[in-house]
C-alpha cells in the first residue's frame, strides 16, 4: 500500500480543500470513498489508501441516505497504519439515487459528486430505447450531465439506425457510438470524458461497463465476463460500485448491472427527459391535462399528426405513473408516521394526567 497520495488526481478541487478546512484544523485528513460495503469503506487520502469505518455519531444520528457512499469527500481520522474513522461527509455536489428495494418509500444514494454518466448500451440484442429514458431521468434528477455511450458498434448490422434512435430519446445528450474491446475503438468516449471529471457507468448487465474502464485504465483491473448467447444479457460480474483513478486525471466509478432500477425522481426530471412531451404540454387547452382524453390535448394532437411517435408518449405515461404511485405512497407513509407519533404523544399525556 503506498503511503501518500496526489487528491488533486481524482478530482480534489480549490472548492473541496476549501468545504474541508474546519476539518483540516482537527488534525481530520480529507479523503475520498472508493468502496463502501455496509459500514465498511475504502477511502483514497493523502497518505494513500485506507480502510475505514464511520464514527457512530454519522451512523445513528443521520438519515441513512446521509452516510458515505462511492465518490463522497470525507473527513477521516487517522487510527493505525491503513485505518481510519470517518467523522463527516462533505455537502455533495450531487448524487445518485434510486428507490430502495423493499416496501418502504425510500431513497437509496448509489454514488456521489459525479460530473457526467456515461449511459452504456449494448448495441447486441439488448438495445433498448426504454431503458436509456429510465436512466437519463436517473441523470436528470441527480443533476449529472450524461451521456449515451452504444457500445459493441462492431457487432451491430445497422449502426446509422441505432444512432438514429438513440438520438431521438437523448435530448441534450450526446450520442456515441463505441467498441470497448479494441484500444482506438474508444476515442469519442475519451473525448467526451475530459481529464479531471468523475465519470460514472451505468447500464444493464452484459453491456461492457467493465471492458470500458478497463480500456480507459489501459489494464485488465475489472472482471469481465463472457454474456449468454441467449439474451446476451451479463450475469452481474461486477458486484459492486468502484471508484478508480484515471491515468489522465479524474475518476471512473464502475457499477453493477441494475436488474431493475427504480426510480427516485420527480416530474421536473421527467419533464427534461421529455422535453418535447413537456413544451407540448404547454399548449393544452387545461393545465392539469393528463393527455390521454381531454379536449383540445397538444399531446395527442402531436401523435395523430404524426409528430410525437405514439411508443415515446406510452414511456413517458409508465414512468410517470410510477413516479406519481410512489409519491403517494410517501404521501401515506408520512401520514401513518404523524399519526403514530400523536398516538404515543397522546398516550404520556395520559398516563401524565393520572399522576397527578
Ligand atoms: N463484441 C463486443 N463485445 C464486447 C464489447 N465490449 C464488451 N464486450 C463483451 O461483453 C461482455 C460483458 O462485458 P462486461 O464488461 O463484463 O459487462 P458489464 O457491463 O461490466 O457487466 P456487469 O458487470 O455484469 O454489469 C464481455 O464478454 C465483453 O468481452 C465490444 O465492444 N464488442
Ligand atoms: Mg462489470
Ligand atoms: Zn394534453
Amino acid at each position: 500500500m503506498q503511503d501518500s497520495f496526489d487528491l488533486t488526481t481524482i478530482g480534489a478541487t480549490d472548492a473541496w480543500f476549501e468545504a474541508f478546512q474546519p476539518y483540516a484544523a482537527r488534525g481530520l485528513l480529507l479523503g475520498r470513498v472508493s468502496v463502501a460495503h455496509s459500514d465498511r469503506y475504502r477511502l483514497y487520502t493523502a497518505r494513500g489508501e485506507m480502510t475505514a469505518e464511520a464514527i457512530g455519531a454519522l451512523l445513528f444520528r443521520t438519515e441513512r441516505s446521509a452516510w458515505p457512499v462511492v465518490g463522497d469527500w470525507v473527513a477521516a481520522q487517522p487510527v493505525g497504519p491503513g485505518e481510519g474513522m470517518i467523522h463527516a461527509v462533505l455537502p455533495r455536489r450531487t448524487m445518485f439515487s434510486r428507490r430502495a428495494a423493499g416496501d418502504r418509500e425510500q431513497e437509496q444514494v448509489m454514488a456521489a459528486n459525479i460530473d457526467l454518466a456515461l449511459i452504456v448500451c449494448g448495441l447486441d440484442g439488448d438495445f433498448n430505447v426504454r431503458r436509456i429514458e429510465r436512466y437519463l431521468t436517473l441523470a436528470h434528477a441527480s443533476g449529472v450531465d450524461a451521456a449515451i455511450v452504444l457500445n459493441k458498434s462492431d457487432v451491430c448490422a445497422d449502426l446509422t439506425a441505432r444512432l438514429g434512435e438513440a438520438a431521438g430519446v437523448a435530448g441534450s445528450a450526446p450520442v456515441v457510438a463505441i467498441t470497448a474491446r479494441s484500444p482506438e475503438g474508444i476515442d469519442p468516449v475519451l473525448r467526451l470524458a475530459r481529464p479531471g471529471l468523475t465519470v460514472a457507468l451505468l447500464g444493464s448487465s452484459g453491456v461492457g461497463k467493465s471492458t470500458l474502464v478497463n480500456q480507459l485504465l489501459g489494464v485488465e483491473r475489472q472482471l469481465v465476463r463472457e454474456v449468454r448467447e441467449s439474451d446476451s444479457r451479463g450475469r452481474h460480474t461486477t458486484t459492486y460500485r468502484e471508484l478508480v483513478p484515471l491515468p489522465v486525471g479524474g475518476a471512473l466509478i464502475d457499477t453493477p448491472g441494475m436488474r431493475e432500477l427504480q426510480l427516485w425522481a420527480s416530474q421536473d426530471s421527467l419533464d427534461s427527459t421529455f422535453a418535447e412531451i413537456a413544451a407540448l404540454a404547454a399548449g393544452c387547452r387545461f393545465r392539469d391535462c393528463s393527455h390521454v382524453v381531454e379536449e383540445g390535448c397538444a399531446v395527442q394532437a402531436a401523435i395523430e399528426a404524426g409528430e410525437l411517435e405514439a411508443s415515446r408518449w406510452e414511456s413517458y405515461r409508465k414512468l410517470r405513473a410510477e413516479i406519481a404511485w410512489h409519491a403517494r405512497q410517501t404521501d401515506v407513509q408520512a401520514a401513518q408516521a404523524q399519526k403514530k407519533k400523536w398516538k404515543a404523544i397522546h398516550k404520556a399525556m395520559r398516563v401524565d394526567h393520572k399522576r397527578k
